[in-house]
């Protein structure tokens, strides 16, 4: 951001793909980012599209009897449509086959050309027709199947006159760029992938294609016979979606991107080509590629190719919008490959949405109601507990910040969820109803009216997640209709006591539960949207003993950093811990007395079960439980392998 603006990008998609969740992923990803952006006042363009050139759309279109052009403006309305049903709030979504894209495209080979950057040359190597790649002997070891990650298919030899890019003069400026700018491939370790990429000898890259192969494509300024290489034209996007060539001052004001992100399989061609691309052109370099891992289907990349992909439409049809985008972005550590499952999601829909954060709102609206016709009261009497809450919600606002500008997305959700874990704790804690029959309304006032404070600040630092259903719960807290969707980070820490007075409203539920078969199972479960059909959720039998790893996932172990120790009177083996989980502080009591000193304790990185029922040990109140190998006589405390945040998952 160094003119203080966000450009963000996605790849863009392959026209003639069904749009699936590896689709919808980085497309949210990048909504989700944009948003955050936004909402702590920072300019913010985001940019999504297609990419229509090249010979799958030519042979897709023969095979339909269509043009290319209107085979590709049939196909473009499935992403279209479903980043409209997604939410997703692009600022431009661009089409390779746009007029302005296409005069850029030219303008930028006419110019490299003039430049002697491009000349022709003849060509000898094998070709695979699925990735429009060519490949060098060295690249294919020996072999004649396309080394591309999951492809695999069988490559053809060609032998043809093509116009080269001098790619290869630049291999050693761009080492040099990649070790010299950290942040420019992000995770590290994909900047490492790129550098023994580059390791090799860098050749020179191939362009053009003859137009007696493949006439869909942009003509080539210099020679009418060719058309441009589909990944030369599609990279331009980036540029010519922002101005570049047509408007200056857009492009002054967007460029350089802060990131393009991209899954891990197009790292080289946005590492390698992209940045020798724009090193030519005399065009400064984005700030960061980030590169992210890949939705697996158990061990496979989920892809159209294996044929294994989940259609998004069919899980917003069953469990809401908003609910898949939570999942997507709080299951997937960024730059991991991670598993997707239905089980999974449906676990962490009940989990995170259905009981933690709808019982939160579910329990503070029932209480209002009851004792004040709905109206949120003024707190009149406070105690250390809102003291400490309210430290918890002030200490989660820059972790979330924290964790976006950090990339590190399901880290701040978690967060935001351990607040909500802390709202519900604090329920529990206060006993508003307890307060209600004894007639304590000056407790009873603070109590409902901070556990709607945690409920209003989560409101706004997950509306960039799920936007529906944080207005859903504003409505429901009778914040005003004009103010629903002004959900400013920024703005929270300044905006104190803007609930008392609103009338609340009656919900039956922000998320239904879902019914998984083994809580019911001989009844079809509902669905969580009400309109919808219910999804399928088969119960499986395993052998004695054995547990699936949904059901490992059920314990939600997290870093856990222990603030303070002490020993519990008359009970010479525990100890009585203050930890830190992430924005959170709880006590746990632990049987570790024998082993370790409070001294010694104090400062650790534990790990700690976080969604362990609190329950009372020698009348003292432990919320969690830690975890210790055991042999006989010797204990020793499962930590981590070097100094790591706290509230971070384990698993
Ligand atoms: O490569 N997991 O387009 P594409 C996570 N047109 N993300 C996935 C995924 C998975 N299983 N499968 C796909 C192209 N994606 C080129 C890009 S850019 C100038 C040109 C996502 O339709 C991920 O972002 O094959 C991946 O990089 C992209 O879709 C590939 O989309």
């Amino acid at each position: 951001m160094e003119n203080g603006n966000f450009y963000i990008t996605t790849p863009i998609y392959y026209v003639n793909d069904r749009p699936h969740i590896g689709h919808a992923y980085t497309t949210i990803l990048a909504d989700v980012l944009a948003r955050y952006h936004r909402s702590l006042d920072i300019p913010t363009f985001f940019l999504t599209g297609t990419d229509e050139h090249g010979q799958k759309v030519q042979k897709a279109a023969e095979k339909n009897n269509l043009t290319p052009q209107a085979h590709c403006d049939e196909t473009v309305v499935r992403f279209k449509e479903l980043w409209q049903k997604l939410e997703i709030t692009n600022d431009k979504f661009i089409r390779t086959t746009d007029p302005v894209h296409k005069a850029v495209v030219r303008k930028i080979l006419q110019d490299l050309y003039d430049r002697d950057l491009i000349y022709k040359n003849e060509y000898k190597g094998r070709y695979c027709v699925h990735c429009e790649r060519f490949f060098t002997d060295k690249d294919l070891s020996g072999s004649t199947v396309c080394p591309e990650d999951g492809c695999g298919r069988e490559t053809s030899e060609i032998v043809e006159s093509n116009y080269f890019f001098r790619m290869s003069q630049y291999q050693d400026w761009l080492i040099d760029h990649i070790k010299t700018h950290p942040e420019f491939i992000q995770p590290a370790f994909r900047a490492n992938e790129t550098l023994g990429f580059l390791r090799n000898p860098l050749g020179d890259l191939c362009i053009s294609r003859p137009k007696s192969r493949l006439h869909w494509g942009i003509e080539l300024p210099f020679d009418s016979d060719f058309v441009c290489y589909v990944w030369f034209d599609a990279l331009i996007n980036y540029i010519s979606g922002v101005g570049y060539g047509t408007d200056e001052a857009m492009f002054k004001k967007w460029w350089p991107a802060s990131y393009h992100l991209i899954g891990k399989d197009i790292l080289t061609t946005h590492t390698v080509y992209w940045p020798t691309m724009l090193k030519a052109m005399g065009v400064e370099l984005p700030k960061t590629i980030f590169a992210h891992g890949w939705w697996m289907i158990g061990a496979e990349k989920m892809s159209k190719s294996r044929g294994n992909v989940v259609n998004p439409i069919d899980l917003i049809q069953t469990y809401g919008v908003d609910a898949f985008r939570y999942f997507l972005m709080a299951e997937m550590s960024l730059g991991q490959d991670a598993v997707f499952s239905e089980d999974a999601f449906i676990n962490r829909y009940n989990c995170d949405l259905a009981n933690d954060l709808g019982n939160l709102l579910s329990r503070v609206v029932k209480m209002t109601l009851r004792n004040y016709g709905g109206i949120i009261p003024t707190p009149q009497v406070e105690t250390d507990n809102e003291t400490d809450l309210k430290e918890i919600i002030r200490r989660a606002i820059p972790e979330m910040e924290e964790a976006i500008i950090g990339m590190k997305l399901e880290h701040g959700i978690a967060q935001i969820m351990n607040v909500v874990r802390a709202g519900n704790r604090y329920l529990e804690k206060t006993a508003p109803w307890t307060l209600a029959k004894n007639g304590d309304v000056g407790r009873l006032s603070s109590v409902l009216y901070y556990t709607a404070e945690i409920l209003r600040n989560v409101s706004v630092m997950l509306y960039p997640v799920m936007p529906q259903k944080m207005v859903e719960l504003r409505r429901v807290l009778g914040i005003p209709e004009g103010e629903l969707e002004n959900c400013r980070i920024s703005d929270l820490n300044n905006k104190q006591n803007v609930l008392s007075g609103l009338q609340m409203t009656d919900i039956d539920a922000l998320f239904l539960r879902i019914k998984t078969e083994e809580e019911a199972p001989a009844a079809a479960k509902p669905a969580a949207d009400k309109s919808a059909k219910p999804a399928e959720v088969k119960a499986e039998v395993l052998p004695e003993g054995i547990i699936t790893i949904d059901e490992f996932f059920k314990t939600q172990l997290r870093t856990a950093k222990v603030l303070k120790a002490e020993r519990i009177e008359g009970a010479d083996k525990l100890l009585k811990l203050q930890i830190e989980i992430g924005s959170e502080v709880r006590q746990l009591v632990a049987g570790v007395a024998q082993y370790y000193t409070p001294e010694e304790i104090t400062g650790k990185t534990i790990v700690v079960v976080a969604n362990l029922k609190p329950a009372k040990i020698r009348g003292v109140e432990s919320q969690g439980m830690l975890l210790a190998a055991k042999d006989g006589k010797d204990l020793k405390l499962i930590s981590v392998d070097g100094p790591f945040v706290s509230g971070a998952s384990v698993g």
